[in-house]
């Protein structure tokens, strides 16, 4: 006999690769990493660089649509900016030569100093920015993990699952899953919600997480997650 005191079955399942993503909403951040103006916007950092960031902006309604499917199904809902001290004490050398003869981190560019806390450039673009009781995490690394208070903000809250988005693919996306992953998280990367300035390289990320059985997670475009029972 059904006992109708009994909480409704928790776990949902979505169609994924390499293998469908089984995950408890009520353990599940979203997690979206750098959607900055720096990055996806004309004449900031990322295109300074010469990289085309249409790529990148061509994820923004997709990325929007993903965080409001995870407002609406209540999940912690955490942003990341790849962000300095305006002193640069959080940027090691290498970090700041790399990149030279171009525009370097703490430099001036057309949205403020670039890469540097509070400046116009960092901020998260207005079509997927923050709204209130998420949290926003200042990072000074490729890495979401690294230097910054994600884990214990995660272990508060009894996360276990992680959906990643945003940009880019094969930088500070997969170093934070990879991070994520090694801290016992299930991960869950959302394909149409996050890019690259190299197409092949976002590709082959995706081949490289869920190669193996999944050795970094898993991958599942945007409309599966949505679809998920
Ligand atoms: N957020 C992030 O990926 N930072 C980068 O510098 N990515 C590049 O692809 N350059």
């Amino acid at each position: 006999m059904s006992d109708l005191s009994l909480p409704p079955p928790a776990m949902l399942t979505a169609a994924a690769l390499p293998a469908p993503f089984v995950f408890d909403p009520r353990e599940t951040a979203l997690v979206v990493i750098d959607m900055q103006r720096d990055f996806i916007e004309p004449g900031g950092f990322g295109s300074s660089l010469g990289n085309d960031v249409t790529l990148l902006s061509d994820i923004v309604p997709t990325v929007a649509a993903l965080l409001a499917h995870a407002r609406a199904a209540g999940w912690f809902v955490v942003h990341t900016r790849e962000s300095h001290a305006p002193d640069l004490s959080d940027c090691p050398p290498a970090k700041r030569e790399r990149g030279a003869p171009s525009l370097r981190i703490g430099d001036p560019g057309p949205m403020g100093r670039i890469l540097i806390r509070d400046e116009p450039g960092t901020a998260i673009v207005a079509a997927v920015e923050p709204v209130a009781g998420e949290l926003v995490i200042d990072k000074p690394g490729k890495g979401a993990f690294y230097a910054t208070g994600l884990a214990s903000a995660l272990r508060e809250r009894g996360i276990r699952y992680l959906v990643f988005a945003g940009v880019t693919t094969e930088v500070c996306v997969q170093t934070s899953m990879r991070e994520a992953n090694d801290r016992g998280y299930d991960c869950l990367l959302v394909e149409d919600a996050t890019a690259s300035y190299f197409p092949e390289f976002r590709d082959a990320t995706f081949a490289m997480i869920r190669s193996q059985g999944g050795i970094v997670g898993w991958t599942t475009p945007l409309a599966a997650l949505v679809a998920a029972t």
